[in-house]
């Protein structure tokens, strides 16, 4: 059993994975547009990462006998400038969304809900993984340049991403 508080944030959360989903699809689409189809893969591939963790926190609500309550997702807010651009945008998007988590964390916490707080963990760790894949790449664009000659071997290499549902061991 999960309390108000608990439940509102969730649900909020919901929508801010699926918000993320959104975002990257719309970064997909815009870097198959210029021709960047490897950055339109790692892209899309992580737009259904961000659908897996909004399914994942649904599925915990209906484990609780909890209410889902799901709200409109926004139109994503990227400035499609270049990929060094974009990928700036989205290292600060998840800062947010690491952020948001913690948030969660720390309610469950005051609430003592041990259960919740649990199940939180994982996205913790999810959220440091993400953060150091993005920086990654980012790194990757400032020190080798965003020139035609490293950008394609940039582009070729986020192509070879695959996807893989990962979820908590226990969902
Ligand atoms: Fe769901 O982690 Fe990104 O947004």
């Amino acid at each position: 059993m999960i309390g108000e508080n608990v439940k509102e944030i969730l649900n909020e959360q919901i929508n801010k994975e699926f918000y993320s989903a959104y975002l990257y699809l719309a970064m997909s689409g815009y870097l198959s547009e210029i021709g960047l189809y490897g950055f339109s893969r790692w892209a899309e591939i992580q737009a259904r990462e961000e659908i897996d963790h909004g399914m994942i926190v649904f599925e915990y609500l209906i484990r609780q006998n909890s209410r889902t309550e799901l709200k409109g997702v926004e139109t994503p807010k990227l400035k499609f400038g270049s990929p060094q651009e974009i990928f700036e945008q989205i290292y600060e998007h998840e800062k947010t969304i690491t952020e948001s988590i913690n948030n969660i964390a720390k309610l469950t916490e005051n609430e003592c809900d041990l259960a919740t707080r649990k199940f939180i963990d994982w996205y913790l760790d999810e959220q440091i993984e993400e953060e150091d894949n993005i920086h990654r790449i980012l790194k990757k664009m400032k020190n080798f340049g965003t020139e035609k000659a490293s950008l394609y071997l940039i582009d070729k290499e986020l192509g070879e991403r695959k996807y893989s549902a990962h979820f908590p061991t226990n969902s």
